[in-house]
Order: structure tokens, then C-alpha cells, then sequence
């Protein structure tokens, strides 16, 4: 890769720098016209027609938004089916290019042309139909990457069954809780798969939350990813076998109204209960589908890798849905960047000459604690565009991606969104727009999303807020406008919005500079974000606080060189507890009900959690000795000795 650079950094007002995008990445970039912003400001809705142009319908729209206030209909009176806009109608032109690729755990390979996609799509949705999964049954899709989550995803679409993925990381009781929140009677799992080269048993833990479910599972599809013959019962399915007895069938892709469920997926909301937030097929679609073409610049003949785990929302948008709905390549990995060696992610990127690349800052900051020795080695040239998602990029990670992965000549997107919004809402147009290391951007065209003060007004430059979207946009969940709790008080810390006709407080708190744009700040309610997936402190508290021999925990985010942040649970132990074995206990009651990713990196033993008079906890003053911050003010604590004890038992563990 050499390091040509073609792009101009200079002084930016307000501090930080500008990055020019590239002149040859703007000449060839889906969207390059500077006035697309206010095309789409003066045209708002209809400006949405270009997102909606992107798809195939099968009656179209009457109106592009229906109702001025909740419920809103976006492409209202349209109907389309998403199986067939993201496999079917790519036949005519490219049948034989690759749509899927897929890398293994062991080293293996599979790819899918579309044609190849078309038929296994065509032939599980017939299996599933046999089943008897029905149109609007959930169905719940358990399983690691590996290409048949893809086909199931989009046989369920195919058929007007939303899809409810959960991640494989998950434990059992998690997976039961989010089947039984979901009303899902059907599942698809894998018998297990491959972590560092070790095979991980799946099944066994489908198996658990089959038990504790009320009404059971139906039916169970099994996928053989490890090669062993796991014993299936009269209600469980070998994937392959019900493949191979549907060979060659077809079925027809029912047409769904724009606004009718594609799919759901649980998030951390802040009250620690798993919370489902059903996406449209409409709207959703669209914005998955433009976001995917103007900001990753996706174009039909490139390779696109996220590298996301498809049972996150970014998987979802940006793996699947976007890239599939533009006839493009995606690749799906199912490894860890570091496994067999720290070069397994440039190694991909040579091999499969990927174009677009879309990951998370976590993992760009253990590429950069490698060392550039790594990226060195490979040939990265088919890169044109980075991007990043999941929290804030620092700029020296921004830069170190922007130079030693892109070789300057890549413009990188920090494309701000969450599970709630389906697709981005906040970041650069890269063919349009300058870039600034460490802020995400200003609003996508057509996306109203401002950064507001307490009383709901417009924030200073500079100064610093709550960022909120206070126009619908096509990628809102129906959960959002059909739940009138959604918006209900869950934090004193909030925005006063009630003189909006409408407005959705994203629980982010911003910046914003003179140019509009955007640099987040984190999560202002409870919620932790570790590695860019978030755990509510109370989903974590609730599985510590029931483990025999703990009195009481606190669960608060701190800081963490590669994870961004980390868990630090503080616990007080009934007296006759031994701190190893409980720490032991803690770990495997987290893992038990969540999964190993929301184990707790530090627990601090104290005699007592530090508490106001009227007995609330005092998270402020956990959260300040985890970042060692100053302790500030500590006279509304009733038991301010405990603060002492807190950061010495922090210094006897470091
Ligand atoms: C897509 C996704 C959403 C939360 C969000 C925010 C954080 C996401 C970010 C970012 C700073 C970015 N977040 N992208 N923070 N810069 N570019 O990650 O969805 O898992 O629901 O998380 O992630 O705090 O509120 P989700």
C-alpha cells in the first residue's frame, strides 16, 4: 500500500482538523452533489423517494409519510417484499456474481452466487412454510455467522415472518427471556461452532431455554456446523436435510405492507429489561438501503465487509439488508481479528479484495496496539472507503485508521445510529462532505437531529447536551410510534421536549460546532457500552445481586484502553463470604444470565455501597473511583468513609 495522500488536512474552526475527501473518491462516490442537503431540507418528505427509488415495489406507495403524528406510515399504501429486493430481483442481471462469501473459523470458505442465494432462500422458506411457520410468526434465529443465518433471515422475509436474531454469545436464559418477550414458538440454531479454532457447544444451551419456556418450541432447525451427529427429537430438523427434501421448490414472496414488520431485535434499554424494537419492511429497507449506497458508497460489483456479528442491529443494516438490497458482495467472517494471527483481517482484505470496510472502534484500537506491522504486510489497495460505528472514535485512532489502513487515500465515515434509528442518522457523506477526526458529522440529509439543552433548546456551539431527532425518519421502529411509553420519564437527566410536535431523545449526550457537526459524547442514562455493545447496569446488577453470599451490587461503567468501557461491579459481601470463590460465582452468575461479554472486568469488595441519606445509591461517586476522577462534593452521602475504603481496595487490586 503506499501512502500517497491525496487528501489536505488543515486547521478546522473551533479546533481539530478538516480531512478534504479524496478528489478520485469524490469523482466515482454515489452521492457527490454539495447541494443534497438542501435539496432534501426543502423537499422533506418526498426527499425520502430516492431512498424508496433504491427498491422494487409491488404496489406502490401513496404517500412517502402518512400522518403527521404517531402512528407515522412511511411509504404508506406500498408493498414490497424484502426476500425478493435483495435476492430475486438481481437474477436478471448478475445470477452468477458472488453474493455471499463467507470465512470461517478454521480457515474455510463458502460462496453464494445469487442464484446459489435465490434457491437455498427459496427452498428454506418452503421448509419453514412446512413447518408450519405462517405469516407474522416470529421466528427466533440463534446462531453464530455463518452463511445459513443470512438464507433464514431472508426466508422468513420471504414469507412475512418477522425474524427475532439473538446473538450466539448470549446465555440461555437470555435467549429465553428475549424468545418469550418475542412470543417465538420456532427457532434455528446451530449444533455449535468454532471459538479460537475450539469447537463451543450451542445446542445444549437452546436446550436449556426450550426448557424453561411456558408454551416449549414447536419446531427447532438444527445447523451442522461442527460436524457431529447431535441427536435431534421428534421436533427438531437438520437444516440440510430439510434443504435437500425441498430441492428446487419455490415460493412466491408474499408482499408486505411498507409498514409491516420485517423484524425485531432486543436491545439494552436503560430499565435492564431486554427491550424489542420491531423494524418496518418499508422504511426500513429504504434507509438501510440508501445509508448503504450514499455513505458506504456500496456499489452493485464490490466486495463490502462489516464486520459486525449479524445478531447486532449493524449486522442486520449493514452486513445483510443494505449491501443484499444493492446487489453487492458481502462477506461474512466468523472469526476473531487476532485468530490464528493478528494479521487475519488484512489478510481477508487482500484475498477477497474488499472494497468497502465497515467496523467498530474497539476493534480499530487493538489494530493499532498490534502495531502497523500487521496491515503492512498486506495488500490493502482495494480499499476506498472505512467506516466505523458502535461509540466515539478518538482522533488518533480515526487518524491511525484514516493512514495505515486506507493509506490516506480512503475517506473514513463515523457514522453515529442505534438499534432504535435501523440505520445511520448522523455522520459525513463521504463523497460530499469534509471529514473532522473525532466527530461523527452533521445530520444525513433529511435526518433532523439537533443537540439540545435541558429545556429543549438548541445548545451553543460548543456547548454541549442531549442529542435528539425531532422529525420522524424512514428506518424508525414501529415500536417507537405505536408505544406511547417510549418516550415516558426514565431519567431526571433529560430533555424537556414537549414543545416539539414529536421528538425522540436518543439517550447520547453531544457537542456541536459552528459547521453542525457532531461529536458524541456517550450515554447519558445507564447504559454501558462495552466494546460498542450495550448492557444496561441493571441487567448486570440483577444477576450479581442474586448471587448467594452477595448483600448488595453496583454496577458502573469505567474506562478501558481496547473495550472503550468496561464493567466495574461493586459488591458488598454477606460476612461470611470468601471474596475468591464469590468472585467466581459473580462471573458465572453474569455469564449465566447474560454471556460472557457483560462479565464484570473489575469487582471491588466493600463493606458498603456509598449511599445518600435517603438510601439511593450513589453511581456518580462508583463511576468517579472507577475513571479516578476527583470525588467532588461528598456531603450528601450518609456514609462517606466508604468512599475511602472503595479506592483503597481499587489500589490493593492494581
Ligand atoms: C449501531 C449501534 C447505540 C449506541 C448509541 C451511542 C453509541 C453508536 C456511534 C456511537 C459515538 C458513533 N454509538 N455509534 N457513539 N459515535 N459513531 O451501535 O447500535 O448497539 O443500539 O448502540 O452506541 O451511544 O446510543 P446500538
Amino acid at each position: 500500500m503506499d501512502g500517497e495522500d491525496e487528501s489536505r488536512t488543515q486547521p478546522r474552526v473551533g479546533g481539530g482538523e478538516r480531512v478534504e475527501p479524496p478528489a478520485s473518491f469524490v469523482e466515482q462516490a454515489n452521492v457527490s452533489d454539495p447541494g443534497v442537503r438542501d435539496a432534501f431540507a426543502e423537499d422533506w418528505p418526498d426527499c425520502w423517494r430516492v431512498a424508496a427509488d433504491l427498491l422494487d415495489w409491488t404496489t406502490e406507495y401513496d404517500a412517502v409519510l402518512g400522518g403527521d403524528a404517531p402512528p407515522f406510515r412511511w411509504f404508506d399504501g406500498g408493498e414490497l417484499n424484502a426476500s425478493y429486493n435483495c435476492v430475486d430481483r438481481h437474477l436478471a442481471d448478475r445470477k452468477n456474481q458472488v453474493a455471499i462469501t463467507w470465512e470461517g473459523r478454521l480457515g474455510e470458505s463458502r460462496t453464494y452466487s445469487y442464484l446459489d442465494l435465490y434457491r437455498e432462500v427459496n427452498e428454506f422458506a418452503a421448509a419453514l412454510r412446512e413447518l408450519g411457520v405462517e405469516e407474522d410468526d416470529v421466528v427466533t434465529l440463534y446462531m453464530p455467522v455463518v452463511p445459513e443465518l443470512p438464507v433464514a433471515m431472508l426466508a422468513c422475509a420471504r414469507i412475512g415472518a418477522p425474524h427475532s436474531v439473538v446473538f450466539a454469545g448470549f446465555s440461555a436464559d437470555a435467549l429465553a427471556t428475549r424468545m418469550e418477550s418475542a412470543d417465538s414458538e420456532f427457532l434455528v440454531t446451530c449444533d455449535g461452532y468454532y471459538r479460537r479454532g475450539a469447537p463451543v457447544q450451542l445446542k445444549n444451551k437452546a436446550d436449556n431455554a426450550a426448557i424453561s419456556l411456558d408454551g416449549g418450541v414447536e419446531a427447532t432447525v438444527v445447523v451442522d456446523r461442527l460436524g457431529d451427529d447431535t441427536p435431534l427429537t421428534d421436533d427438531e430438523y437438520d437444516y440440510e436435510g430439510l434443504v435437500t427434501d425441498h430441492r428446487g421448490e419455490t415460493v412466491d414472496p408474499v408482499p408486505r405492507a411498507a409498514t409491516d414488520q420485517l423484524f425485531l431485535i432486543h436491545t439494552s434499554g436503560t430499565t435492564g429489561v431486554p427491550t424489542p424494537v420491531r423494524h418496518t419492511t418499508g422504511g426500513y429497507l429504504a434507509h438501510a438501503a440508501w445509508t448503504s449506497h450514499a455513505v458506504l458508497d456500496v456499489k452493485p460489483a464490490d466486495t463490502h465487509w462489516c464486520s459486525a456479528d449479524i445478531g447486532w442491529i449493524t449486522g442486520h443494516s449493514y452486513t445483510v439488508y443494505g449491501p443484499l438490497a444493492l446487489g453487492a458482495t458481502t462477506m461474512l467472517y466468523e472469526g476473531t481479528p487476532d485468530h490464528p494471527e493478528k494479521d487475519r483481517v488484512w489478510e481477508l482484505i487482500e484475498r477477497n479484495a474488499v472494497d468497502t470496510f465497515y467496523t467498530a472502534p474497539t476493534a480499530i484500537r487493538a489494530f493499532m496496539k498490534w502495531g502497523e506491522s500487521h496491515p503492512d504486510a498486506h495488500d490493502l489497495s482495494s480499499l476506498r472507503l472505512l467506516g466505523t460505528v458502535g461509540e466515539p472514535i478518538n482522533p488518533r485512532a480515526w487518524k491511525w485508521y484514516h493512514e495505515h489502513i486506507g493509506g490516506g487515500d480512503c475517506p473514513v465515515v463515523d457514522t453515529w445510529w442505534q438499534t432504535e434509528t435501523g440505520g445511520m442518522m448522523v455522520t459525513t457523506l463521504p463523497g460530499v462532505d469534509d471529514m473532522k477526526p473525532g466527530s461523527a458529522g452533521p445530520p444525513l440529509p433529511g435526518i433532523d437531529a439537533r443537540v439540545v439543552d435541558t429545556d429543549g433548546d438548541p445548545v451553543e456551539p460548543g456547548e454541549s447536551g442531549f442529542l435528539v431527532v425531532t422529525d420522524p425518519w424512514p428506518g424508525m421502529p414501529l415500536s417507537m410510534v405505536e408505544d406511547d411509553d417510549w418516550f415516558g420519564a426514565r431519567d431526571p437527566a433529560r430533555p424537556d421536549l414537549s414543545d416539539y410536535d414529536w421528538a425522540y431523545f436518543t439517550e447520547d449526550g453531544a457537542t456541536v460546532d459552528e459547521d453542525g457537526y457532531v461529536t458524541l459524547l456517550g450515554r447519558v442514562d445507564d447504559v454501558i457500552n462495552v466494546s460498542g455493545h450495550r448492557f444496561a447496569t441493571m441487567e448486570i446488577e440483577a444477576a450479581i445481586a442474586d448471587v448467594e453470599g452477595v448483600a448488595e451490587a453496583a454496577v458502573v461503567s469505567g474506562p478501558h484502553d481496547l473495550k472503550g468501557q468496561s464493567v466495574y461491579a461493586y459488591a458488598s459481601a454477606v460476612e461470611s463470604a470468601d471474596e475468591d470463590a464469590l468472585r467466581d460465582r459473580i462471573d458465572a452468575a453474569v455469564e449465566d444470565a447474560i454471556g460472557p461479554i457483560a462479565v464484570p472486568d473489575v469487582v471491588v469488595f466493600t463493606p458498603e455501597l456509598p449511599k445518600t441519606r435517603s438510601g439511593k445509591v450513589m453511581r456518580r461517586f462508583l463511576e468517579a473511583v472507577a475513571h479516578d476522577d476527583d470525588l467532588g462534593d461528598t456531603s450528601a452521602l450518609r456514609n462517606p468513609e466508604v468512599v475511602g475504603e472503595l479506592e483503597s481496595a481499587l489500589a490493593d487490586r492494581d
